[in-house]
């Protein structure tokens, strides 16, 4: 039943998976020995570098996500990851332009599909492993189900092996060979009004738009004083609050503090994120979220819905419900339609209180290459883009 995924290094889904099996599938190999010639495609395709730096080509890397990436089940939303949020997200520190890998027709040289990976470092079972992580898989629409998403993966792969790295980090919706875990999307309400014109959610039984709105109102302004920016002064007090912290997680990430200037420094309209200091002015507390809107698929009066994304929050000098509370109000003072988290990490403990609903997706993280242990989602200390 997998034609692809039953010839890679995956654990399958009925195998069983014992602690003495923990670590790679397959042995690494001379980076030498990897086929230097890029996979074969059909004869009208041919194989590109995006080059993001090029606003034309960056330009063209946004229209075919916001007409053909991620859908939720019922095809009401899609993705619309902005043009200076992707350039954030490729451009990691240690990023390629060769795996930033398009897919072109010969005859139009339209982009029709891609593929990409950036270089990480992640903790799994106290384990430091070089991984990539792979993103943004997305193919037109009207070249579906033709077999060509085994192509990119087999290609990004020999690109990524070449490099001497053998293992990959992957989020999916579907159900592949195997999950490591599988996490619930949870949604807050920000503006009630405009989720329930837009189907996003709906009336609660016996509710009334008014009661509605009353019940998800928050504060004009933030609750704790001294919450302020993340700015460069603060950085590396705060990333090392994160690695502390992370730590404590099966499966989690390890920013140096490049990346964490990289991936925490706020940019408008992408990335979000707020410290509390104390009075040796170290970074005590840090919450950050990302924005990352949805086109509405078929709505007269709206055409896009603003959601926040719960990033990485580590509370110390206050509860982590009182610290979250105030993301929500940024959020909203943002302008923000819905605050959305995952159930990873410590975010369960604070869902109930702060009135997050469970949403209809799923978010299911992979290894390549590598065989774990099923864990839970409060194992989890990642969250991908
Ligand atoms: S998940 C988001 C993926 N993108 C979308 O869902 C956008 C909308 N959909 C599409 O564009 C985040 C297409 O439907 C795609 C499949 C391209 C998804 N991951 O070409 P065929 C990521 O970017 C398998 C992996 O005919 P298609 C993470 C499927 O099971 N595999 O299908 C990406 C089947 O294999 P099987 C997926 O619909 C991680 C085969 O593809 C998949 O035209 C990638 C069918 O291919 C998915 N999301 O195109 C893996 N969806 O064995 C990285 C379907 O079952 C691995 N498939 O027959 C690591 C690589 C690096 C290693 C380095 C050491
Ligand atoms: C790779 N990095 O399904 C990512 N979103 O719940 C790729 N549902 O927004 C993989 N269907 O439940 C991404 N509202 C996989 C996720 C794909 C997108 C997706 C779900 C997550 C979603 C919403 C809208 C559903 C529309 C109908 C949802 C109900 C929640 C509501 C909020 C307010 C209070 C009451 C409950």
């Amino acid at each position: 039943i997998h034609k692809f995924w039953s010839t890679q290094p995956v654990p399958q889904l009925e195998e069983q998976t014992i602690a003495l099996d923990e670590g790679p599938i397959e042995p690494n190999k001379d980076p030498e020995d990897i086929r230097k010639q890029p996979y074969t495609l059909l004869p009208q395709f041919e194989w590109t570098e995006c080059d993001i730096e090029n606003q034309e080509e960056l330009e063209e890397l946004y229209q075919l996500l916001n007409a053909n990436y991620v859908e939720d089940e019922d095809a009401m939303f899609r993705f619309d990851y902005s043009g200076s949020f992707l350039y954030w997200a490729l451009r990691a520190p240690g990023w390629r332009k060769d795996w930033h890998v398009g897919v072109r027709t010969v005859s139009s040289k339209r982009l029709v599909a891609f593929i990409s990976a950036i270089p990480s470092m992640i903790y799994i079972k106290g384990q430091q492993l070089q991984v990539v992580e792979i993103n943004f898989l997305c193919i037109h629409k009207k070249l579906r189900n033709k077999r060509l998403a085994p192509v990119l993966i087999k290609e990004i792969t020999r690109r990524v092996n070449r490099s001497g790295i053998f293992q990959a980090v992957y989020t999916a919706g579907v159900v592949l060979p195997r999950p490591v875990a599988r996490c619930r999307y949870y949604h807050r309400s920000l503006n009630p009004k405009k989720l329930i014109q837009v189907g996003f959610s709906r009336l609660g039984p016996r509710m009334t738009l008014s009661r509605t709105i009353k019940l998800y109102a928050l504060p004009e302004d933030i609750t704790i004083v001294g919450l302020e920016p993340l700015s460069l002064q603060h950085v590396s007090s705060a990333r090392d609050l994160l690695e502390q912290y992370l730590k404590r997680f099966k499966f989690s990430i390890s920013f140096s503090l490049e990346e964490f200037s990289h991936w925490f420094l706020p940019r408008k309209n992408v990335i979000y994120s707020y410290i509390l200091k104390n009075e040796n002015g170290m970074v005590t507390d840090l919450i950050s979220f990302y924005e990352l809107p949805s086109t509405v698929i078929k709505h007269e009066k709206y055409k896009s819905l603003r959601a926040a994304y719960s990033f990485y929050n580590v509370a110390t000098s206050v509860p982590l419900e009182s610290l979250m509370q105030n993301a929500l109000i940024l959020a909203k003072q943002e302008g923000f339609d819905v605050f959305n988290a995952l159930d990873l990490m410590e975010n369960e403990t604070f869902f109930k209180q702060l009135k997050f609903h469970p949403g209809d997706g799923f978010l299911h993280y992979y290894l390549y290459n590598w065989r774990c242990w099923t864990l839970s989602p409060s194992e989890l200390g990642l969250v991908l883009l």
